[in-house]
């Protein structure tokens, strides 16, 4: 059976002060982000779909934390959170949102499949599931050079029945990888309930079946999924073998934002909206002696200066020329083979 570990304890706070405020920060930075993408996508200004994750900012910054530069991840279609977490520019990536010139993948793609390897981010895909193969890919590069790295899939309990996922989580046992798994457990599956999607109770069970362990963790506190990630990741990265961490959260909005998720029940909702991650971390922070006011108000100030210059960057950025459509296909090619010649015109790729 799976781990229940809702109760990691958190480091002195003298230690831990600093982590903090910028874990607080982050949070808060990933969910103005999201809000703000959602205002955009009404006003035009997004390509392509938007999958909001606003509500599961504690797992994919309590996930993220512990990594390091070099590790790399696989994030899902709902995990913006991720490339703001790894370091990638904000304003690189609300141009890719917009697709613009400046953006990720040079205004190809929208969010869906903008990766930045630099930060160790692989695109996203739409193929669910399809990020636990590719992980343990990199997972394997890793064990066979000897590198102290770890891969991170993210996937939904959506997409946790799909063969791809079996297969993956299978190989990994197999061969003991660096890999860390990560069942966003959001509950819903675009509009199919967990109850009808799954027959067991905890997605982090099937870790047994291939030879390593499994975690359930309340998703929506920081604090806890922090502990235990960073738990887990010690043991993969000291050459343990993978994990598998399920994360029990709630998707506040509909799967996109077209999607008005009336399939659901509105009392449902707001018992997962008052289990805020935000306000959650900020008891914690109040408790360990901040001064949450001023605290918030910092942070707030920051975040919002932040995402300002984010937007300004990526409406001031020109959208891509229709010759560079056929431009970066191919790794080190800068153009694909009998392209247009205007194609192959010597500039150089952003990434
Ligand atoms: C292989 C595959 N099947 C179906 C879809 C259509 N689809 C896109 S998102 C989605 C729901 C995904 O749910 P989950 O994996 O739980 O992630 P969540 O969106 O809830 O974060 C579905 C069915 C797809 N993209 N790929």
């Amino acid at each position: 059976m799976a781990e229940q570990d809702g109760s990691a304890a958190p480091a002195p706070v003298a230690a831990r002060a600093a982590q903090d405020v910028e874990l607080y920060y982050r949070m808060k930075l990933v969910r103005a982000f999201e809000e703000r993408v959602s205002r955009l996508h009404r006003q035009n200004k997004i390509l392509g779909g938007v999958y909001s994750g606003a509500g599961q900012e504690a797992l994919v910054v309590g996930i993220c934390a512990p990594l390091e530069p070099g590790d790399f991840t696989a994030p899902l279609h709902r995990d913006l959170g991720v490339f703001l977490m790894r370091g990638v520019d904000p304003g690189r990536l609300m141009a890719q949102l917009m697709g613009k010139e400046t953006g990720l993948s040079r205004g190809k793609d929208s969010f869906l499949h903008g990766g930045d390897i630099a930060h160790g981010v692989f695109g996203s895909s739409s193929m669910l599931g399809s990020s636990l193969p590719v992980a343990c890919g990199a997972a394997l590069k890793f064990k066979i050079k000897r590198e102290r790295h770890i891969a991170v899939a993210f996937f939904g309990e959506g997409a946790s029945s799909r063969g791809d996922v079996h297969e993956a989580m299978n190989f990994a046992g197999v061969q003991k990888l660096p890999v860390l798994f990560v069942c966003e457990n959001n509950r819903y599956a675009y509009s199919t309930p967990f109850e009808k999607q799954t027959s067991i109770e905890n997605i982090a069970d099937r870790a047994a079946a291939y030879g390593f362990r499994g975690h359930v963790c309340p998703g929506n506190d920081l604090l806890a999924v922090v502990g235990l990630a960073e738990r887990v990741i010690d043991s993969i990265r000291a050459g343990g073998g993978p994990g598998l961490i399920e994360c029990k959260t709630y998707r506040w909005r509909g799967h996109s934002e077209h999607d008005p998720a009336l399939y659901r029940d509105q009392e449902e909702l707001l018992e997962w909206e008052s289990r805020d991650p935000i306000p959650l971390f900020e008891f914690y922070l109040d408790k360990r002696g901040h001064d949450i006011n001023r605290l918030r108000a910092e942070t707030d100030e920051k975040v919002n200066t932040t995402i300002q210059a984010a937007v300004d960057f990526a409406d001031r950025s020109p959208y891509p020329e229709p010759e560079e459509a056929l431009e970066d296909l191919y790794v080190g090619q800068g153009a694909a083979p009998g392209a247009p010649s205007a194609a192959v015109n010597g500039r150089r790729p952003i990434r």
